[in-house]
């Protein structure tokens, strides 16, 4: 194991239903430490850009409308083994399929309205941190 950095997101599901510190906390309490945190509002071209490698699929245009529909929270999560750590405590994409005591089991409304984002690999964390931080923005 290592010390990893990922990229994660709290969804505009999350934002409108005032649940960010829940959401936050299950990081937390995973061993995730925030390196970095901000509230933005996306525009449609960083939303598409961010889930460019899913243009070809069917619900591309539809997590981009929701992507940007509301505020959502973007942070650099750092710990041992954060990238596989942040996806167990984010649980899977599908709430119905999601494991107890995870955050898309208890918080996720349904497979789009899915309230986080984890990076998948070490390549894309660093992909999508660049995407959303400056350096001096990562104060650990
Ligand atoms: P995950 O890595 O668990 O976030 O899942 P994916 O990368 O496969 O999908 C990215 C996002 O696309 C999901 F979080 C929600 C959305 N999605 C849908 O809206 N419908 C689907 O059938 C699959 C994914």
């Amino acid at each position: 194991m290592a010390v990893e950095r990922t990229l994660s997101i709290v969804k505009p599901d999350a934002t409108a239903r005032n649940i960010t510190g829940k959401v936050i906390a299950k990081l937390e309490e995973a061993g995730l430490r925030v390196i970095a945190q901000k509230r933005v509002r996306w525009s449609r071209e960083q939303a598409e850009k961010f889930y460019e490698v899913h243009k070809e699929r069917p619900f591309y245009g539809e997590l981009v409308d929701f992507m940007t529909s509301g505020p959502i929270v973007v942070q650099v999560l750092e710990g041992e083994d954060a990238i596989a750590k942040n996806r167990e405590v984010m649980g899977a994409t599908n709430p119905e399929e999601a494991a107890p005591g995870t955050i898309r089991k208890e918080f996720a409304e349904n497979i789009e309205r899915n309230t986080a984002h984890g990076s998948d690999s070490a390549e894309n964390a660093a992909i999508e941190i660049a995407l959303n931080f400056s350096d001096d923005e990562i104060v650990g």
